[in-house]
This record gives C-alpha cells, sequence and structure tokens, in this order.
C-alpha cells in the first residue's frame, strides 16, 4: 500500500497551521514595535557565542531580548542571562527545531511593547528548522569557518529560507583552509543575491559591521510601521 500520499496531507496540515501561528505572532510583533531576528546553524557554529556579544553590545542602546531553544539543558540560557537582557529557554526534548507555538508559548507573560528586538536562537540543525516560520523579520543562517565551503550546496533549504547569511569563526579561517569565495559562490548558487557578512565572536572582527546591517535592517522596520499607521 502506498502511504505516501497521506504522509504529505498530514505534514502539509502541520505546515498550514504553523504558517497561521506565524503570522498571527508576525502581525503581534509588528503591533508592538518589535523587530524579530532568529538564527539557524548547525550545531556549534557559534549562535549563542555570536548572540552574547552582540547582546551586550546592544544593551546601552536598545531593549533588547533572546529566546533559546534546545533538545536539553538551559546552559544556552544561562550563558546568554550574562549579558543581562531578559532571556527564556525553550527545551524540546525530541524536536529538532522551533515552532510558531513554542514561540507563542514562551512570550507568556512577556510585555513586548518593552522591546525592540527579540533574538530567536534556533535549535543547531541545518535541516529541520528551515520549514517553519517563526514570525521573524529576519533569518540569519550562520556557517562557522570549520564546516566546510560546501554546506549552502549540500542544505540549500536553509539557505534558502535564510535572509542573511553569516560566516562565523573568521579568526580561525586560516587554521582551516576556509576558501572564502569558494563559500560566497556556493551561498550565491543557492540564493542569489543573499548578503554574506563575516565574524568572530571571539576576537570581535566584523561584529561592528554586522551590527550596522542589523541596524538599517531594523531602521527600515521602524520606517515601514510608521508609514503604516
Ligand atoms: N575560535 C572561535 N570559536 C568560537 C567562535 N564562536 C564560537 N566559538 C566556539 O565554538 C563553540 C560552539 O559555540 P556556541 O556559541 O556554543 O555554538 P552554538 O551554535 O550556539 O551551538 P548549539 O547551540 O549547540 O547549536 C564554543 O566552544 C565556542 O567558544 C569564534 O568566533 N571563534
Ligand atoms: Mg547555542
Amino acid at each position: 500500500m502506498n502511504t505516501q500520499p497521506r504522509l504529505v496531507e498530514v505534514r502539509r496540515k502541520v505546515m498550514n497551521q504553523n504558517d497561521l501561528l506565524a503570522r498571527a505572532l508576525r502581525e503581534r510583533f509588528r503591533e508592538a514595535g518589535v523587530y524579530v531576528v532568529s538564527l539557524v546553524s548547525s550545531p556549534g557554529s557559534g549562535k549563542t557565542t555570536f548572540l552574547e556579544r552582540s547582546l551586550t553590545a546592544l544593551r546601552p542602546l536598545c531593549r533588547v531580548a533572546a529566546i533559546v531553544g534546545d533538545l536539553a539543558t538551559d546552559n544556552d540560557a544561562a550563558r546568554l542571562a550574562r549579558s543581562q537582557v531578559p532571556v527564556r529557554q525553550i527545551t524540546t526534548g525530541a524536536v529538532c527545531h522551533l515552532d510558531a507555538a513554542m514561540i507563542e508559548g514562551a512570550l507568556a507573560g512577556w510585555d513586548l511593547d518593552g522591546l525592540d528586538i527579540l533574538f530567536i536562537e534556533n535549535v543547531g540543525n541545518l535541516v529541520c528548522p528551515s520549514s517553519y516560520d517563526l514570525g521573524e523579520d529576519l533569518r540569519m543562517a550562520l556557517i562557522s569557518v570549520t564546516e566546510g565551503e560546501d554546506k549552502p550546496l549540500k542544505y540549500p533549504t536553509i539557505f534558502n529560507s535564510a535572509d542573511v547569511a553569516v560566516i562565523t569563526k573568521v579568526d580561525l579561517a586560516e587554521a582551516a583552509e576556509f576558501d572564502a569565495s569558494a563559500a560566497n559562490k556556493n551561498i550565491q548558487s543557492v540564493r542569489p543575491g543573499m548578503p554574506v557578512l563575516r565574524v568572530s565572536a571571539k576576537t570581535g572582527e566584523g561584529m561592528d559591521e554586522l551590527l550596522r546591517f542589523l541596524a538599517s535592517r531594523v531602521a527600515e522596520f521602524a520606517l515601514r510601521l510608521q508609514s503604516d499607521f
């Protein structure tokens, strides 16, 4: 018996439900004037380290907060909390990605009007998170120099679902013999025109440029909000 059509149908229903919830979340974020940035990457690409540095840099300038997802432990929430911004951990158990319902649950009791930027660190995974809209305004796909330049070709969906690629751990580029132009070519072949930024959260290289990029996106968002009202 061929069960394929039924499986596809069930999956489509789950996706539709997530899309509807994500749309409602996006509207809620927009009404509260919160710009939402999500981070996706394989495990250990440097999402939390990058976020910790970004939150610390942004905290004196605007009201920031973070939600972080992992299968187990609240290690990342504890690390992010060192930047002294509000942080919430989602523990997904066996689930390899965050979805819109989990984000909605994590927002309970949170005054969104009191925030300017909300970061969401997804579970480290280059496959599952790509299909789940979280209501974010900007999705960053991180790829570290130690992973190999071919990752965008092997995992095109995650790069396709993202708005910007961030090459991390550039302080290790030489040791890893990282070929930046090959990586860039692979990213562009999957998602033509995608901005590519380079950072080291260890040394701080590229962080100013990345935060300027983010600030320009937040400013565009604020302008759009003004023209809507
Ligand atoms: N050399 C160097 N190491 C880094 C950099 N960023 C992160 N690391 C190291 O990479 C390892 C993983 O970093 P995390 O920030 O935990 O990575 P992650 O993507 O949050 O990991 P998961 O949440 O488990 O998916 C840690 O040992 C970090 O110290 C960097 O810019 N340079
Ligand atoms: Mg992490």
